[in-house]
Protein backbone atom coordinates (compact mmCIF):
# COMPACT_ATOMS: atom_id res chain seq x y z
CA UNK A 1 0.00 0.00 0.00
CA UNK A 2 3.00 2.60 0.59
CA UNK A 3 4.82 1.55 -2.36
CA UNK A 4 2.00 2.87 -4.01
CA UNK A 5 0.54 5.02 -2.30
CA UNK A 6 -2.46 3.84 -1.76
CA UNK A 7 -5.57 3.47 1.17
CA UNK A 8 -7.19 0.12 2.91
CA UNK A 9 -9.48 0.52 -0.02
CA UNK A 10 -7.57 1.22 -2.86
CA UNK A 11 -4.93 -1.54 -1.59
CA UNK A 12 -7.95 -4.54 -1.82
CA UNK A 13 -8.82 -3.67 -5.37
CA UNK A 14 -5.09 -3.67 -6.31
CA UNK A 15 -5.18 -7.08 -4.88
CA UNK A 16 -7.97 -8.41 -6.32
CA UNK A 17 -6.97 -6.79 -9.86
CA UNK A 18 -3.68 -8.43 -9.40
CA UNK A 19 -5.61 -12.21 -8.51
CA UNK A 20 -7.88 -11.49 -11.76
CA UNK A 21 -4.37 -11.29 -13.86
CA UNK A 22 -2.85 -14.43 -12.22
CA UNK A 23 -5.86 -17.03 -12.15
CA UNK A 24 -3.73 -19.49 -12.79
CA UNK A 25 -3.20 -19.00 -8.98
CA UNK A 26 -7.01 -20.40 -7.86
CA UNK A 27 -6.96 -22.85 -11.13
CA UNK A 28 -3.79 -24.84 -9.63
CA UNK A 29 -5.03 -24.75 -6.07
CA UNK A 30 -8.72 -25.40 -7.19
CA UNK A 31 -8.49 -28.01 -10.06
CA UNK A 32 -7.94 -31.39 -9.06
CA UNK A 33 -10.53 -30.68 -6.04
CA UNK A 34 -13.73 -33.03 -6.74
CA UNK A 35 -17.70 -32.60 -6.20
CA UNK A 36 -17.30 -34.21 -2.86
CA UNK A 37 -15.77 -30.84 -1.51
CA UNK A 38 -17.10 -27.62 -0.37
CA UNK A 39 -15.03 -24.78 -0.54
CA UNK A 40 -15.32 -21.70 1.31
CA UNK A 41 -14.12 -18.09 -0.10
CA UNK A 42 -14.13 -15.40 3.00
CA UNK A 43 -14.64 -12.41 1.28
CA UNK A 44 -13.95 -8.85 2.82
CA UNK A 45 -16.46 -6.83 3.85
CA UNK A 46 -15.57 -3.47 1.83
CA UNK A 47 -18.89 -2.30 -0.19
CA UNK A 48 -17.41 -1.30 -2.82
CA UNK A 49 -16.29 -4.68 -4.08
CA UNK A 50 -20.23 -5.39 -4.08
CA UNK A 51 -21.50 -2.21 -5.04
CA UNK A 52 -20.12 -0.74 -8.65
CA UNK A 53 -16.49 -2.76 -9.38
CA UNK A 54 -17.14 -5.04 -11.85
CA UNK A 55 -13.99 -7.38 -10.55
CA UNK A 56 -16.17 -9.96 -8.35
CA UNK A 57 -18.50 -10.32 -11.51
CA UNK A 58 -15.77 -11.45 -13.61
CA UNK A 59 -14.49 -13.37 -10.66
CA UNK A 60 -18.21 -15.49 -10.28
CA UNK A 61 -17.67 -15.88 -14.51
CA UNK A 62 -14.19 -17.29 -13.99
CA UNK A 63 -15.07 -19.73 -11.19
CA UNK A 64 -18.74 -20.93 -12.65
CA UNK A 65 -17.21 -21.26 -16.55
CA UNK A 66 -18.56 -24.44 -17.80
CA UNK A 67 -15.47 -26.70 -18.89
CA UNK A 68 -13.03 -25.00 -16.40
CA UNK A 69 -13.53 -24.93 -12.99
CA UNK A 70 -17.49 -25.29 -13.37
CA UNK A 71 -18.34 -24.36 -9.81
CA UNK A 72 -21.46 -24.41 -8.53
CA UNK A 73 -21.74 -20.75 -6.53
CA UNK A 74 -24.01 -19.80 -3.68
CA UNK A 75 -23.43 -16.51 -2.11
CA UNK A 76 -24.32 -16.00 1.46
CA UNK A 77 -24.17 -12.20 2.51
CA UNK A 78 -23.81 -12.10 6.19
CA UNK A 79 -25.48 -9.04 8.00
CA UNK A 80 -24.82 -8.53 11.54
CA UNK A 81 -27.96 -9.05 13.90
CA UNK A 82 -27.41 -5.72 15.68
CA UNK A 83 -27.86 -3.67 12.74
CA UNK A 84 -32.16 -4.04 13.54
CA UNK A 85 -30.79 -1.87 16.67
CA UNK A 86 -30.67 1.03 13.99
CA UNK A 87 -33.38 1.08 11.18
CA UNK A 88 -31.73 3.16 8.92
CA UNK A 89 -28.38 1.23 9.80
CA UNK A 90 -30.05 -1.70 8.71
CA UNK A 91 -32.18 -0.61 5.49
CA UNK A 92 -28.35 0.54 4.47
CA UNK A 93 -27.66 -2.76 5.17
CA UNK A 94 -30.00 -4.23 3.35
CA UNK A 95 -29.41 -1.89 0.49
CA UNK A 96 -26.02 -3.64 0.10
CA UNK A 97 -27.38 -6.29 0.51
CA UNK A 98 -29.48 -6.09 -2.70
CA UNK A 99 -26.28 -4.73 -4.48
CA UNK A 100 -24.67 -7.66 -4.05
CA UNK A 101 -27.59 -9.97 -5.19
CA UNK A 102 -27.64 -8.08 -8.13
CA UNK A 103 -24.14 -7.65 -8.82
CA UNK A 104 -22.67 -11.34 -8.40
CA UNK A 105 -25.97 -13.14 -10.35
CA UNK A 106 -25.58 -16.44 -8.44
CA UNK A 107 -27.70 -18.42 -5.93
CA UNK A 108 -27.58 -15.68 -2.95
CA UNK A 109 -28.66 -15.92 1.31
CA UNK A 110 -28.98 -13.23 3.30
CA UNK A 111 -27.96 -13.95 6.92
CA UNK A 112 -28.13 -11.84 10.01
CA UNK A 113 -25.12 -13.23 11.92
CA UNK A 114 -24.09 -12.84 15.44
CA UNK A 115 -28.15 -13.72 16.69
CA UNK A 116 -26.82 -14.21 19.78
CA UNK A 117 -25.21 -11.08 20.52
CA UNK A 118 -29.55 -9.25 20.30
CA UNK A 119 -31.21 -12.74 21.15
CA UNK A 120 -32.50 -11.04 24.78
CA UNK A 121 -32.55 -7.69 23.27
CA UNK A 122 -34.96 -8.40 20.30
CA UNK A 123 -38.33 -10.20 20.55
CA UNK A 124 -38.96 -13.15 18.41
CA UNK A 125 -41.74 -11.21 16.82
CA UNK A 126 -39.65 -8.30 15.82
CA UNK A 127 -36.84 -10.18 14.89
CA UNK A 128 -39.53 -11.59 12.00
CA UNK A 129 -40.06 -8.24 10.67
CA UNK A 130 -36.65 -7.54 10.16
CA UNK A 131 -36.24 -11.06 8.36
CA UNK A 132 -38.60 -10.13 5.67
CA UNK A 133 -38.04 -6.03 5.59
CA UNK A 134 -40.66 -3.33 4.43
CA UNK A 135 -40.92 0.05 4.79
CA UNK A 136 -43.58 -0.36 7.84
CA UNK A 137 -40.37 -1.01 10.27
CA UNK A 138 -39.46 3.17 9.50
CA UNK A 139 -43.16 4.11 11.02
CA UNK A 140 -42.71 2.29 14.19
CA UNK A 141 -39.18 2.62 14.98
CA UNK A 142 -39.33 3.16 19.15
CA UNK A 143 -35.69 4.98 18.98
CA UNK A 144 -37.44 7.82 16.30
CA UNK A 145 -40.27 8.47 17.85
CA UNK A 146 -38.99 8.73 21.25
CA UNK A 147 -36.13 11.00 19.46
CA UNK A 148 -38.90 13.02 17.94
CA UNK A 149 -40.65 13.29 21.12
CA UNK A 150 -38.31 14.94 23.09
CA UNK A 151 -37.85 17.06 20.13
CA UNK A 152 -41.33 18.24 20.21
CA UNK A 153 -41.11 18.05 15.98
CA UNK A 154 -43.01 14.07 16.17
CA UNK A 155 -46.34 15.89 13.98
CA UNK A 156 -43.34 18.01 11.87
CA UNK A 157 -42.72 16.36 8.54
CA UNK A 158 -40.73 18.93 6.95
CA UNK A 159 -38.37 19.62 9.19
CA UNK A 160 -35.52 20.99 7.97
CA UNK A 161 -31.94 19.95 9.56
CA UNK A 162 -29.48 22.57 10.26
CA UNK A 163 -26.48 22.05 7.40
CA UNK A 164 -23.98 23.03 9.52
CA UNK A 165 -24.68 20.72 12.29
CA UNK A 166 -23.15 17.61 11.07
CA UNK A 167 -25.11 15.46 13.74
CA UNK A 168 -28.87 16.90 12.92
CA UNK A 169 -27.84 15.77 9.03
CA UNK A 170 -28.37 12.19 10.24
CA UNK A 171 -31.75 13.05 11.74
CA UNK A 172 -33.71 15.33 10.02
CA UNK A 173 -36.80 15.73 7.60
CA UNK A 174 -34.05 14.75 4.55
CA UNK A 175 -32.80 12.18 6.27
CA UNK A 176 -35.96 10.58 6.94
CA UNK A 177 -37.09 10.68 3.34
CA UNK A 178 -33.86 9.15 1.93
CA UNK A 179 -34.27 6.55 4.32
CA UNK A 180 -38.50 6.03 3.40
CA UNK A 181 -37.07 6.04 -0.54
CA UNK A 182 -34.53 2.97 0.42
CA UNK A 183 -36.79 1.16 2.09
CA UNK A 184 -39.25 2.10 -0.39
CA UNK A 185 -36.66 0.16 -3.39
CA UNK A 186 -35.82 -2.62 -1.29
CA UNK A 187 -39.52 -3.34 -0.73
CA UNK A 188 -40.32 -2.83 -4.36
CA UNK A 189 -37.52 -4.93 -5.54
CA UNK A 190 -38.74 -7.59 -2.71
CA UNK A 191 -35.52 -9.59 -3.19
CA UNK A 192 -34.05 -9.71 0.00
CA UNK A 193 -34.81 -11.83 3.24
CA UNK A 194 -32.82 -13.05 6.22
CA UNK A 195 -32.14 -16.53 7.29
CA UNK A 196 -30.80 -16.12 11.11
CA UNK A 197 -27.51 -17.58 12.36
CA UNK A 198 -26.33 -18.02 15.72
CA UNK A 199 -22.70 -19.37 15.36
CA UNK A 200 -22.95 -21.33 18.77
CA UNK A 201 -25.78 -22.90 17.70
CA UNK A 202 -25.42 -26.66 15.88
CA UNK A 203 -28.61 -26.43 14.60
CA UNK A 204 -28.58 -22.93 13.49
CA UNK A 205 -25.48 -23.55 11.65
CA UNK A 206 -26.55 -26.99 9.91
CA UNK A 207 -30.56 -25.09 8.82
CA UNK A 208 -28.21 -22.54 6.92
CA UNK A 209 -26.04 -25.08 5.47
CA UNK A 210 -28.93 -27.10 4.40
CA UNK A 211 -30.19 -24.00 2.33
CA UNK A 212 -26.40 -23.26 1.29
CA UNK A 213 -26.78 -27.55 0.27
CA UNK A 214 -30.12 -26.58 -1.36
CA UNK A 215 -28.68 -23.72 -3.47
CA UNK A 216 -25.65 -25.56 -5.25
CA UNK A 217 -28.00 -28.96 -5.35
CA UNK A 218 -25.28 -30.92 -3.03
CA UNK A 219 -27.02 -34.01 -4.19
CA UNK A 220 -29.89 -33.81 -6.48
CA UNK A 221 -32.42 -35.08 -4.49
CA UNK A 222 -31.34 -32.86 -1.79
CA UNK A 223 -34.31 -30.77 0.31
CA UNK A 224 -33.48 -28.08 2.80
CA UNK A 225 -33.11 -29.64 5.99
CA UNK A 226 -36.37 -30.14 8.27
CA UNK A 227 -37.06 -26.82 10.30
CA UNK A 228 -37.82 -26.34 14.47
CA UNK A 229 -41.17 -25.59 15.43
CA UNK A 230 -39.85 -22.29 15.90
CA UNK A 231 -38.49 -21.97 12.32
CA UNK A 232 -41.63 -22.81 11.28
CA UNK A 233 -43.06 -20.04 12.85
CA UNK A 234 -40.67 -17.38 10.98
CA UNK A 235 -41.65 -19.21 7.70
CA UNK A 236 -44.69 -18.62 8.78
CA UNK A 237 -44.52 -15.17 9.30
CA UNK A 238 -42.97 -14.41 5.43
CA UNK A 239 -46.35 -15.08 4.26
CA UNK A 240 -48.29 -11.91 6.41
N1 LIG B 1 -20.76 -12.34 19.55
C1 LIG B 1 -20.25 -12.80 18.41
N2 LIG B 1 -19.09 -12.24 17.96
C2 LIG B 1 -18.58 -12.69 16.80
C3 LIG B 1 -19.22 -13.70 16.04
N3 LIG B 1 -18.49 -13.93 14.91
C4 LIG B 1 -17.43 -13.10 14.98
N4 LIG B 1 -17.48 -12.33 16.10
C5 LIG B 1 -16.51 -11.28 16.52
O1 LIG B 1 -16.72 -10.14 15.71
C6 LIG B 1 -15.48 -9.47 15.45
C7 LIG B 1 -15.33 -9.22 13.94
O2 LIG B 1 -15.15 -10.48 13.30
P1 LIG B 1 -15.88 -10.83 11.94
O3 LIG B 1 -17.31 -10.48 12.01
O4 LIG B 1 -15.51 -12.23 11.62
O5 LIG B 1 -15.15 -9.83 10.96
P2 LIG B 1 -15.53 -9.58 9.43
O6 LIG B 1 -16.82 -8.85 9.39
O7 LIG B 1 -15.43 -10.87 8.69
O8 LIG B 1 -14.40 -8.58 9.00
P3 LIG B 1 -13.32 -8.71 7.83
O9 LIG B 1 -13.02 -10.17 7.63
O10 LIG B 1 -12.14 -7.94 8.35
O11 LIG B 1 -13.92 -8.06 6.63
C8 LIG B 1 -14.38 -10.34 16.07
O12 LIG B 1 -14.02 -9.76 17.29
C9 LIG B 1 -15.06 -11.69 16.29
O13 LIG B 1 -14.56 -12.37 17.40
C10 LIG B 1 -20.46 -14.26 16.54
O14 LIG B 1 -21.09 -15.14 15.96
N5 LIG B 1 -20.91 -13.76 17.73
MG1 LIG C 1 -13.98 -11.82 7.70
Amino acid sequence: MEEMGLGPNGGLIYCFEFLMENLDFLTDSLDSLTEEYLIIFDMPGQIELYTHVPILPALVRFLTRAGSLDIRLCAAYLLEATFVVDRSKFFAGTLSAMSAMIMLEVPHLNILSKMDLVKDQVRKKDMKRFQMPDSGLLDDDPNEIARRKAEGTLEDEDEMADPQDKGALMRGGGFRRLNRAVANLIENFSMVSYLKLDAQDEDSVGAILSYIDDCIQYHEAQEPKELKDEEFDDMDGMDD
